[in-house]
């Protein structure tokens, strides 16, 4: 019960290339977040590519799927996905980062395809819940994703966001933690651990799906769940590997928040995979 057809060959190849996108994308502007954009890479394609309803030429089409990027420091994946679905010419993520752009560090208003400005962490599930009873009240049918960091999951706000979903059976709501294994300066389990987390979740009222986050077709049906799932809301646990498709990069807090020079670049699309 896939929302559209899907060839797998094709989304890898596609995600091979959203990995060169954001790489390149980075070392132009000399900044950025490369960690937890290569991480959630298959989670931005399956929802774009496959399992939502939107209107890339139309961005504010009122039936739509809303995509709440709480993890809002993530831009590199988010303009990579937004310009290859046609949100804005692919020639634009050049401009990441100027002064001036549509494409700034951290997600506003100002992309076409964003919902939500976000950049300070542990709002957006809660800006979600507000979306998605909105939608309830208004009979609308359309679904409320939103992209939290494992780091992010530590903030207080988040839980009390996550007891109000359950409580007011938000079951047109999917949160997806992206559980890279790193926030900014260490391991997530150095610093402040979330297991059990599943438990966690489910003790909170919510549907649990625990998944292997950089297996597209994983991702897929994780989402697919989701939209059969009624009376409380979904979390997709997606386990990913931070930095995920260069050696490098993987699992090192180093690679957080630094883009590749000339010479990392070339490094990394070597031996990216
Ligand atoms: C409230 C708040 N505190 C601190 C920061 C600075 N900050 C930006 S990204 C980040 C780490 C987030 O880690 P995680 O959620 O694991 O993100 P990911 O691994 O997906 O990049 C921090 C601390 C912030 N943006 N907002
Ligand atoms: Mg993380």
């Amino acid at each position: 019960m896939s929302s559209k057809n899907y060839d797998i060959k094709d989304l890898k190849a596609q995600a091979y290339q959203h990995r060169i996108d954001i790489l390149e994308t980075l070392a132009v502007a000399g900044s950025g977040h490369p960690g937890g954009s290569l991480s959630a890479v298959e989670i931005f394609l399956a929802l774009y590519g496959v399992v939502m309803n939107h209107r890339p030429a139309e961005p504010k089409w009122d039936g739509r799927d809303r995509v709440i990027v709480s993890k809002g420091h993530v831009t590199p994946v988010v303009y990579v996905t937004l310009a290859n679905f046609g949100y804005f010419p692919k020639e634009e993520l050049k401009t990441f980062r100027k002064f001036g752009s549509r494409l700034q560090g951290h997600v506003t208003l100002k992309t076409p395809g964003v919902e939500f400005n976000t950049g300070s962490l542990g709002h957006g599930l809660s800006y979600a819940n507000g979306v998605a009873m909105a939608a309830k009240l208004k009979g609308k049918d359309f679904k409320t994703y939103c992209i939290m960091g494992d780091g992010e999951i530590q903030e207080g706000s988040v839980w009390e966001a996550a007891m109000s979903a359950a409580h007011f059976k938000l079951d047109n709501v999917c949160a997806i933690v992206d559980f890279n294994k790193v926030q900014e300066n260490g391991l997530v389990s150095d610093i402040k651990g979330l297991e059990p987390l599943v438990d966690k979740w489910k003790t909170f009222g919510w549907n649990v799906i625990n998944i292997d986050g950089n297996d597209i077709e994983q991702v897929i049906n994780a989402f697919e769940e989701f939209k059969a799932t009624t009376g409380k809301p979904t979390v997709v646990i997606a386990n990913t590997l931070k930095g995920k498709g260069v050696p490098f990069m993987e699992l090192k807090s180093a690679w957080h928040g630094k883009a590749p020079n000339k010479e990392q670049l070339a490094e990394a699309l070597k031996v990216l995979y």
